[in-house]
């Protein structure tokens, strides 16, 4: 049989496990990427400003909330389809993926997974639409990866709430028009829809930022901010924003693998054009190393997060399995993103080319929702029944 040119950003032609469904929800993010996203987002990234413009035009293609049902304004889709939103989205950069995240994972499925029929008609569809930004309040200064020991709390007073706190590094913490925060009851974690200009609540956007400067991070205050017990989450316990989380780390298994193919593919384009030593650095035995472990890397995280979509689809999903592929797929983009900007020697530097500014964002992406570290762990609790944090 004669060979036929494979892709080399798709190897084992993972794409055609895909459904023609899957491969449209594809096609249609790449396009806004390659159309929407790319021509602007070096100059985002070098001025450290969110792309406001892409909001509307986000909700309008169906990707904020896109696994949520048609009731509400979103598209219903599948976890795969959702996955490959967060690949393309991110091939762009991690910090669109970041806001699509946190919109729809972080905030808009706590609000349909624990919250009342009123929370649900009230927030949904009009996050759908990009008109109301929220962002997802867990980590505090003193310590994001022991959210078990958080100082935020909430006591009740009457029929209302009054919440005291800080939290810390919370992607779209300006933007957003409500806040789902996590506090500290008598009851245990409970979570709170808290709205922007509620008396006492403030957001103050972190600067100085070298990673995910094309996405806006915050610390928010709460000092004596009273809501009312309408606006509280029916979920108790760490499992609430756990849960949350599980469903936002499988996003993130998908998007570095978009980061991953942008460094790639550039890497590979240079390396073919770079003449030293009167050939292409492509046609060395140590850049061709280079470029066929990101390949061979490649493959294997688009193999495990599609195993992992299809798994989540069949109602089959573990928290482990999601830490897995989380540490192995951050810890494959991270890697690749470097080693590419390496093959780009001083070109590599500036953000003209794009492996310094995913390499800088996934130091973010490899430290939130998790560090490497603590999905280390969860994975090795699970293989020794042992718990070592
Ligand atoms: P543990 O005792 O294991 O569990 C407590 C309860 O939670 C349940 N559970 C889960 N439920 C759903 N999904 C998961 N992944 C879950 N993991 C645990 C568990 O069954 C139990 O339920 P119950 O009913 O028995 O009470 O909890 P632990 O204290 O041992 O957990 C330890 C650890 C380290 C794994 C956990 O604290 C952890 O994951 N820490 C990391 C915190 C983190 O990831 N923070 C992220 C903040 S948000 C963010 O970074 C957003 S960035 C967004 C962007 O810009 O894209
Ligand atoms: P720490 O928890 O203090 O960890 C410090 C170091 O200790 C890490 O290397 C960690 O791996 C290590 N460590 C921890 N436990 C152990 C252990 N048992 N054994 C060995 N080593 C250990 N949070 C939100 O709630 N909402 C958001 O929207 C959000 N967005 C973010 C956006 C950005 C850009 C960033 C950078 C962070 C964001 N975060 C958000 C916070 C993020 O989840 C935390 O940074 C992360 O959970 C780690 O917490 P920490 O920074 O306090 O580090």
């Amino acid at each position: 049989m004669p060979a036929v040119p494979l892709n080399p950003a798709d190897l084992y032609d993972v794409r055609s496990l895909l459904t023609d469904e899957e491969r449209m929800v594809q096609d249609t993010v790449a396009r806004f990427t390659d159309e929407r996203v790319l021509p602007i987002i070096g100059d985002c990234f070098d001025k450290g400003v969110f792309p406001m413009d892409l909001i509307p035009e986000m909700a309008e293609l169906g990707l904020l909330g896109a696994t949520l049902p048609a009731e509400y304004g979103c598209a219903g889709m599948n976890a795969v389809s959702y996955g490959l939103i967060c690949q393309e989205l991110e091939r762009g950069d991690s910090g669109i993926r970041s806001f699509a995240s946190v919109q729809s994972s972080l905030c808009m499925y706590p609000i349909y997974a624990y919250g009342s029929d009123e929370q649900r008609a009230r927030w949904l569809p009009q996050m759908a639409a990009g008109k109301i930004i929220g962002c997802f309040g867990l980590t505090e200064p003193h310590g994001g990866s022991d959210p078990a020991n958080m100082k935020t709390n909430a006591k009740r007073d009457g029929g209302d709430w009054v919440i005291n706190g800080a939290k810390m590094w919370i992607t779209n913490g300006n933007l957003a028009h409500i806040a789902i925060v996590w506090a500290q009851t008598v009851d245990g974690i409970q979570g709170f829809i808290v709205e922007k200009g509620t008396p006492g609540f403030a957001a103050q956007e972190v600067h100085k930022k070298m990673s995910l400067r094309a996405s806006v991070t915050s610390a928010l205050f709460f000092d004596n901010v009273r809501v009312p017990d309408s606006s509280r989450l029916n979920v108790k316990g760490l499992k609430g924003p756990l849960g949350c989380l599980t469903q936002a780390r499988y996003g993130i298994t998908w998007g570095p693998i978009g980061a991953a193919i942008a460094c790639f593919t550039e890497a590979t384009e240079y390396a073919k054009q770079r003449v030293l030593f009167e050939r292409p650095i492509a046609a060395t035995q140590a850049v061709q190393l280079k470029l066929a472990d990101m390949a061979r890397r490649i493959t294997l995280a688009q193999l495990l997060s599609l195993q992992l979509g299809r798994l989540k689809d069949a109602g089959k999903m573990q928290p482990t399995q999601v830490s897995l592929a989380k540490w192995n797929n951050v810890r494959m983009a991270i890697d690749i993103a470097r080693e590419a900007r390496d093959i780009l020697g001083g070109a590599g530097i500036t953000t003209e080319h794009c492996p310094i500014r995913h390499a800088l964002n996934l130091e973010s992406v490899i430290t939130y929702e998790g560090t490497e570290t603590v999905h280390q762990l969860v994975v090795g609790r699970e293989v020794t029944g042992i718990n070592a944090f």
